[in-house]
């Protein structure tokens, strides 16, 4: 590619992927409503707000791929979470649109499904069942791309983040953790495919103890290689196991299923 956005580069996985992306296309053009920073070499960084329909559309011009991770990441006020998550994927999927329908990388989430069990293996084909107001912008997100896929033909991986942290840091994230080399690596999958489609993705490492099965993806070539299980004996030994009926050992969402609804602003 000549150029990638990445959104939500002033983030957490955008600052852990800015060098990690940086050899999938000659220029890398960072963007967030935060500053990123000074570009380096072969980096440009625009300061933008999703929620801004024409500066979004001048910043997907002349891009060739998007991996998008701005917006709202957790739990929030409905206002918020519209402003960003829901009005600001319109505008980048009408963005897109306009200027050559150029990949998306989608960061959806785990909590669009938040509410399975964990005993549950999901494949992806399954209903929706948000954990919250943030799960179901995810879902609404999916929904978007799912129908520019099929009205236009505007390809994207929808990828269902489990958690993408330096490493697994509670028993949940021994099947939820996804390392920042995989998520990497599951990108350039994700742009190099002859064929994409808008395919549902687990976005979760190798681990032992994982929830979701990749099948249906398969096709991309994605194989994680990290594993979470590395991490267990120190995990176990920081803590006692939580009650079977906590709800971080019960749901795949984990404690979001406890979030009230955040009033306000
Ligand atoms: P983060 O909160 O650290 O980064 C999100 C970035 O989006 C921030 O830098 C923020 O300034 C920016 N942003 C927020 N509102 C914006 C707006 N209106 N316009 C432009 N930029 C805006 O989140 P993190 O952890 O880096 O996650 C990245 C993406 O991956 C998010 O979309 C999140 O929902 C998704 N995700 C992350 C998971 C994780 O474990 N880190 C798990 C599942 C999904
Ligand atoms: C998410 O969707 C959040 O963005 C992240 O902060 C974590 O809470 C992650 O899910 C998780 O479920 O561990």
């Amino acid at each position: 590619m000549k150029r990638l956005l990445l959104t939500g580069a002033a983030g957490a996985m955008g600052r852990a992927m800015r060098s990690r992306l940086a050899g999938l296309a000659e220029t890398l053009r960072l963007s967030d409503i935060a500053d990123p920073g000074a570009p380096g070499l072969d980096e440009e960084v625009r300061i933008c707000d999703l929620a801004d329909a024409a500066a979004v559309m001048d910043l997907v011009e002349g891009c060739d791929g998007i991996v998008h991770l701005g917006g709202i990441s957790v739990e929030d006020s409905f206002s918020k979470i519209m402003q960003a998550n829901l009005l600001g994927l319109y505008n980048l999927y009408e963005a897109a649109r306009a200027h050559g329908r150029p990949r998306i990388l989608f960061a959806s989430s785990n909590h669009a499904i938040g509410y399975y069990p964990q005993s549950r293996r999901l494949k992806g084909d399954e209903p929706f069942r948000p954990d919250g107001l943030y799960g179901v912008s995810k879902a609404f997100g999916e929904s978007l791309a799912r129908m520019y896929y099929e009205k236009f033909g505007q390809e994207s991986a929808l990828v269902r983040i489990g958690s993408c942290t330096p490493q697994p840091s509670d028993r949940r994230m021994l099947s939820s953790w996804l390392s920042y080399d995989d998520f990497a690596g599951l990108a350039a999958c994700v742009f190099r495919a002859p064929r994409l489609e808008c395919p549902v993705i687990w976005g979760a490492s190798a681990n032992d103890a994982g929830w979701w099965d990749n099948a249906a993806s398969a096709y991309l070539g994605w194989r994680p290689k990290d594993n979470a299980e590395a991490w267990r004996a120190e995990i176990e030994a920081a803590g006692p196991r939580p009650s079977p009926d906590a709800a971080v050992a019960r749901y795949q969402g984990g404690v979001f299923t406890e979030n009230p609804i955040i009033q306000g602003d």
